[in-house]
């Protein structure tokens, strides 16, 4: 059996999560409190990092590297298109979210907001919390203009891309902190992804002492 090694609210879990539910691999979740750095799982992988898949008898690491394994060796359906500048597309806009989303909102947020209290570290930083919110609108303004030109993040096809964006957004969907109000296009995105069976998993999600708000598992918001 497969397994993923993950954490609920991580986005780099989520996107891997994503993936193989619209490829229909199934996986079992293991939940990895991977700052806890169990010698077991920092065999499983010496980074300390989450996600980790056990698929085919390896250990994967890293969710970019992970997701393009399962597209070449589960082509069907393709979240990556054939061209290279389609390519090239995905894997900027995938790299966007990944590194620069991710340090400027969701480890602002979501990690001070969650995280710290999950494993005690302390209480949120307020000016990270500011940064983060400050930050978010800029985001959102950036995903309003994409999606003002074309269907899908990327382009005309639903890719890597929206995985990528769609993870980060929903961990902090979960805990309150996207304004859908901001821009309608981006709250019609959303919501189509959303509504995908891959994504039930993911809305189905309950981590203890933080009850995600009404809408978050709300199709229709
Ligand atoms: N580049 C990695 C990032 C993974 C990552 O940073 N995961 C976080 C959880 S959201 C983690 O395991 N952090 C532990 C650490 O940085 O020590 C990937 O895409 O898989």
């Amino acid at each position: 059996m497969n397994r993923l090694f993950h954490v609920p609210l991580s986005p780099f879990c989520r996107k891997v999560r994503l993936s193989l539910a619209e490829k229909r691999i199934e996986v079992e979740l293991v939940e990895e409190r991977y700052w806890e750095k169990d010698a077991d799982f920092l065999r499983r992988n010496p980074a300390a990092k989450v996600p980790v898949l056990k698929m085919d008898g390896k250990m994967m690491a890293e969710s970019s590297a992970i997701c393009e394994y399962l597209e070449e060796k589960y082509p069907e359906p393709s979240l990556m298109p054939r061209d290279p500048d389609g390519r090239y597309e995905v894997r900027r806009l995938v790299a966007w979210f990944d590194d620069k989303f991710h340090n400027e909102v969701t480890s602002k947020l979501l990690y001070e907001r969650v995280n710290k209290k999950v494993m005690g570290t302390g209480y949120p930083d307020s000016a990270n919390v500011k940064a983060g919110a400050k930050a978010i609108k800029y985001h959102l303004d950036y995903m309003h203009w994409l999606l003002d030109h074309r269907r899908w993040l990327a382009g005309d096809v639903m890719t890597l891309a929206d995985f990528a964006a769609a993870a980060h957004l929903s961990s902090l969907d979960y805990i309150s902190d996207v304004d859908w109000n901001r821009s309608e296009v981006v709250k019609d995105w959303y919501a189509t992804i959303k509504s995908r069976p891959a994504f039930r998993a993911i809305l189905a999600d309950q981590i203890p002492g933080f009850p995600p708000p009404a809408h978050y598992a709300d199709l229709d918001f």
